[in-house]
């Protein structure tokens, strides 16, 4: 089954509970980043806990190894249940977020290849599959790959096997979910459903497009 993963990037405690609360039955997971962590703080992991659904963290790590390490550690003791992090620092760094994932019964994912326009500048040309490589390697959970270029997800699937690809870029930066649920295991959509005027609709009706 695709899994419908709800990227909160909106600003305040308030309206991320509200949102969330609305979606709750028709997500698998919701999706923190840097937008509502900088304003909110880590505690927003407990404010959210309530829904029961697992929280990923969206930080795209992209340092050396030890501080990969410092980060992640603090998204798991934070309550997080996934990590995302970055590829292109090399093995040793995404080793280091996997082994802490690992050890705190969590999940590191890692960004293949981006969505937005610019992506292809530095991931094509071989960098996204050697990521991916490096991924599947790592014993990484799966990587994060584009719904704006669902031909990008299909080879990097070729790579990673049978581990998860959840997938943005859906409704605002132009993917359409139908053309990428049955090649990936989540998609991740944030605007689409917390700009609607009713965001739990929203997601009601993208979680019955993606489940057909
Ligand atoms: O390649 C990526 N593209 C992307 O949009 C990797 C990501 N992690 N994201 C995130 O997915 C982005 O930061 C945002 O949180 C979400 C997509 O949001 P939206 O375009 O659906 O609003």
């Amino acid at each position: 089954m695709t899994e419908l993963i709800l990227a909160l990037d909106v600003p305040d405690r308030e309206s991320a509970v509200s949102i969330a609360g609305e979606c709750a039955q028709y997500i698998d997971a919701i999706k923190i980043g840097y937008p509502l962590v900088l304003s909110e703080g880590l505690g927003i992991a407990g404010d959210l806990a309530g829904f029961g659904l697992p929280l990923i963290a969206d930080f795209k790590v992209a340092d050396i190894p030890n501080t990969n390490r410092l980060i992640t550690d603090q998204v798991f003791r934070a309550g997080f249940d996934a990590v995302i992090c970055q590829g292109f620092p090399g093995r040793d760094a995404v080793e280091a977020c996997v082994a802490s994932a690992h050890e705190n019964d969590g999940e590191c994912y890692v960004v293949a290849e981006m969505s937005h326009p610019g992506a292809p500048e530095f991931f094509h040309g071989g960098v996204a599959e050697r990521i991916a490589g490096i991924a599947a390697g790592c014993g990484a959970d799966g990587i994060i790959a584009p719904a704006t270029r669902p031909d990008r997800v299909r080879a990097l699937r070729r790579i990673i096997g049978e581990k998860k690809i959840y997938s943005p870029g859906v409704g605002a930066q132009g993917g359409d979910p139908s053309a990428v649920a049955a090649i990936v295991d989540g998609i991740i959509v944030g605007r689409q459903i917390y700009q609607a005027d009713d965001p739990g609709r929203e997601a009601g009706s993208l979680s019955a497009i993606i489940r057909r």
